[in-house]
């Protein structure tokens, strides 16, 4: 019994190293003589490689080294070139965009240009590993529903650093590069537009976060639960169900009433994952531009009492 509720995977897959499907004309090669490392195979596939170098994925790695850079130098400089207080003071550390007297324009470097610098690589980096993701899966002739899911991440990214300030007509608005200091502007954030609970895309984007994780957490065990049957080869399942879908299935409507079947599961996750940010940049954009107090908001639409 023990064996079937270990954390780890225990069955792996050591077919001969494959190097994938062919790929249509005018994609590079992939790179690298695939190997097998035992402790990657019992977290996912003990294959490493080959790896696709496209030019979007190697001008993504050095935009995205570029905005690391700048923040780095600028949050070393900021501690006098100090290595080990670098270390020390890391999680405090920040890069701070423009103050509000610059309003849209481009600040001298020390006032902020780091900032918009960095920003500007970084989110170079993320659309360049976007295009990436959607055109691997292209070659691949796979649908691109994760390109879709992580554009709605980026959407969020965008509305918060970008879109949402350029609106309020100051980078003064957008988020600092920084740990602790990012988590003090989604405080201070929340506090300046009247508590952020009473905005209704707040509260969905946590209802589908908060899902998200539920939908996570009852796939995943289920599937775990009937691996005994053959349960984790889920494609194989939708077709000829056999035994451990209809076992998985029969368990959802004896204790729930009704259950998913081994696709709408996974649309289910989809869309719970893809709502989580996207109601969410809906609520940061309403935000100071529609809206400048949700708590106020709230009591003028009956949600919340003085
Ligand atoms: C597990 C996948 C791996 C990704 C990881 C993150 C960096 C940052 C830092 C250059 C689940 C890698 C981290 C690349 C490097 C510098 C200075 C994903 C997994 C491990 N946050 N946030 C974190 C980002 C915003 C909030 C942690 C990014 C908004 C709260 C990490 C963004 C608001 C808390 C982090 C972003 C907000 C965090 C762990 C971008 C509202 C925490 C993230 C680009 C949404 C938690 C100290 C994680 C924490 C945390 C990264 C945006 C709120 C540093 C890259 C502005 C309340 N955020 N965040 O595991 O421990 O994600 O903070 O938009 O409590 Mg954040
Ligand atoms: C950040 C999308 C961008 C990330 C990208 C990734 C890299 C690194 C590195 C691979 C996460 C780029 C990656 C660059 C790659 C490696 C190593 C997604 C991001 C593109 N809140 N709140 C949310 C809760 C409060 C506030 C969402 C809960 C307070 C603000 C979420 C509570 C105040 C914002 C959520 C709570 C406040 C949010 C984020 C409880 C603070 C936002 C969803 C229980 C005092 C954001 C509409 C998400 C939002 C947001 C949850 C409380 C402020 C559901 C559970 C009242 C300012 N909050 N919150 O997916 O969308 O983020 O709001 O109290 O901006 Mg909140």
């Amino acid at each position: 019994m023990a064996e079937y509720q270990n954390i780890f995977t225990r069955a792996q897959i050591r077919a001969p190293a494959y190097p994938g499907v062919p790929l249509p004309q005018g994609n590079s090669e992939r790179r690298g003589t695939p190997y097998f490392v035992h402790w990657i195979g019992r977290l996912g596939d003990a294959q490493i490689g080959p790896i696709y170098l496209g030019w979007t994925g190697l001008a993504s790695l050095f935009c995205g080294f570029i905005a690391i850079e700048i923040i780095g130098l600028n949050m070393l400089a900021s501690v006098n070139w100090d290595p080990i207080q670098f270390l020390r003071q890391f999680f405090w550390l920040t890069l701070d965009p423009p103050a509000p007297e610059h309003g849209i324009s481009i600040p001298p470097l020390k006032e902020g240009g780091w900032w918009l610098m960095a920003g500007m690589f970084l989110t170079l980096s993320i659309l360049l590993w976007w295009v990436r993701m959607y055109r691997r899966a292209r070659a691949l002739g796979m649908g691109t529903h994760v390109a879709w899911a992580f554009a709605s991440a980026i959407w969020l990214y965008l509305v918060l650093g970008f879109i949402r300030p350029l609106l309020m007509g100051s980078w003064s608005e957008a988020v600092p590069f920084g740990i602790f200091s990012h988590l003090d502007w989604t405080g201070a954030f929340s506090i300046k537009y009247g508590n952020l609970f009473y905005n209704p895309f707040h509260m969905l984007s946590i209802a589908f976060l908060y899902g998200a994780a539920l939908l996570f957490a009852m796939h995943g065990a289920t599937i775990l639960a009937v691996s005994r049957f053959g349960g984790e080869r889920e494609i194989e399942q939708v077709v000829d169900r056999g035994t451990a879908a209809e076992r998985a299935a029969l368990f959802w409507r004896w204790t729930m009433g009704f259950n998913a079947t081994m696709e709408s599961v996974h649309r289910w996750a989809w869309w719970f994952a893809v709502l989580c940010p996207l109601t969410g940049g809906i609520g940061i954009l309403l935000t100071g531009t529609v809206v400048d107090n949700w708590y106020e908001w709230g009591i003028q639409h009956g949600l919340a009492r003085r």
